[in-house]
């Protein structure tokens, strides 16, 4: 059998995307078979039909019989096809729950289709984290995806695996499988979700299992950072270094070495030592105080830091000495 299935894959497969995961032969012998019936089919078809036009044709005379029925003939074009067809009918059903079949010792992920986006949440040791876009998986590996939608419905697929299935706002749907390829894959949502449906896309990573090891403890440790000073100094690198030095190099702004319990001089207010309070400020309302020699370039970040996060900045910033 497995070798019939390969003769067909190498005939007809280019016009499938790629096989990356164990399942996918299953998916593709119907097709390969519903496809080679159909060529088959056409070929009897035309070749008869054509047959039948230059033997029988007009300008020959032929007088044909009159038949008006042939219980031979039609018990066969009956029982042939419906074997044929319910054939493949049960072959889909199996293959479908070959497909549904989860090894028990499979890597969960779930899975939660957003508008318009694809949330993947690993858990290890009693910690998770949660990452879009791009799915981590370990090749050879079973995977077991327990997949939900937070808005309207979505379908999770990915071509190269020949799985798909919708994902649903207050209910769990699963998918499984294994991928037997390293390599990036596509994942599409098949679902009209709204607007931004056709850019609901996302990548499926297939490493081995030591990258996914070392990829899945990163992604841990950095989302379960609690130091507020390695928190506020990310904070900083994306929001205020264009403007500010750690050191005392002056750049847009003064830089930021020493601000802490030093006294400041201002253009447009009297002079205050700095503190957590005029740093706080300094972020909230940097035109309250504008200090000597600068000007007031600088934009509120009331709004756009959590009180959280402004804290955490302070705590970096005291670090600077
Ligand atoms: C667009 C440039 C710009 C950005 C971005 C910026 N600042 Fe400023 N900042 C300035 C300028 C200019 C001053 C000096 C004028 C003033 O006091 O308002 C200043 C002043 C300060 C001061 C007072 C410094 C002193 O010497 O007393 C602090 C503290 C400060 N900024 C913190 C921050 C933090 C924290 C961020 C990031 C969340 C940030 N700034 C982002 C331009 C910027
Ligand atoms: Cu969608």
């Amino acid at each position: 059998m497995r070798f019939l299935g390969d003769v067909l894959q190498t005939i007809f497969g280019f016009m499938l995307p790629e096989q990356a995961s164990q399942g996918a032969h299953l998916v593709d012998d119907i097709f390969n078979f519903v496809t080679l019936l159909s060529i088959v089919g056409f070929i009897g078809l035309m070749g008869a039909m054509t047959y039948f036009i230059i033997r029988y044709h007009r300008s020959r005379g032929e007088k044909s019989a009159y038949i008006p029925h042939n219980a031979v003939a039609e018990t066969i074009w009956t029982v042939i096809p419906t074997i044929i067809f319910l054939g493949i009918a049960f072959w889909g059903i199996w293959a479908y729950f070959e497909l549904q079949k989860v090894p028990n010792d499979a890597m969960k992920i779930n899975v939660t289709g957003k508008q318009w986006m694809w949330e993947f949440t690993y858990k290890k040791d009693n910690k998770e984290v949660s990452v879009s876009d791009i799915m981590y998986v370990p090749v050879n590996k079973a995977v077991k995806l327990d997949m939900t939608s937070t808005d309207v419905l979505h379908s999770f697929y990915v071509p190269s695996f020949r799985i798909k299935r919708d994902t649903v706002p207050g209910m769990k749907t699963h998918l499984a499988f294994t991928a037997t390829k390293k390599g990036d894959y596509r994942i599409f949502c098949a679902e009209y979700c709204g607007t931004s449906h056709s850019r609901m896309r996302g990548t499926v990573r297939v490493v081995s299992q030591k990258r996914f090891d070392k990829w899945l403890d990163r992604e841990i440790s950095e989302s379960n950072v609690t130091d507020p000073i390695e928190l506020g100094s990310r904070l900083f690198m994306r929001n205020c270094i264009t403007c500010h030095t750690t050191t005392d190099k002056k750049k847009i702004g003064p830089g930021l070495q020493g601000l802490f319990g030093k006294k400041r001089e201002f253009s447009n207010a009297d002079g205050v030592v700095a503190n957590a309070e005029y740093i706080r400020e300094s972020i909230i309302a940097p035109n309250t105080k504008i200090v000597n020699g600068f000007s007031g370039q600088m934009n509120s970040f009331a709004g756009l830091l959590s009180e959280k996060e402004i804290d955490y900045l302070i705590e970096y910033i005291k670090t600077l000495k």
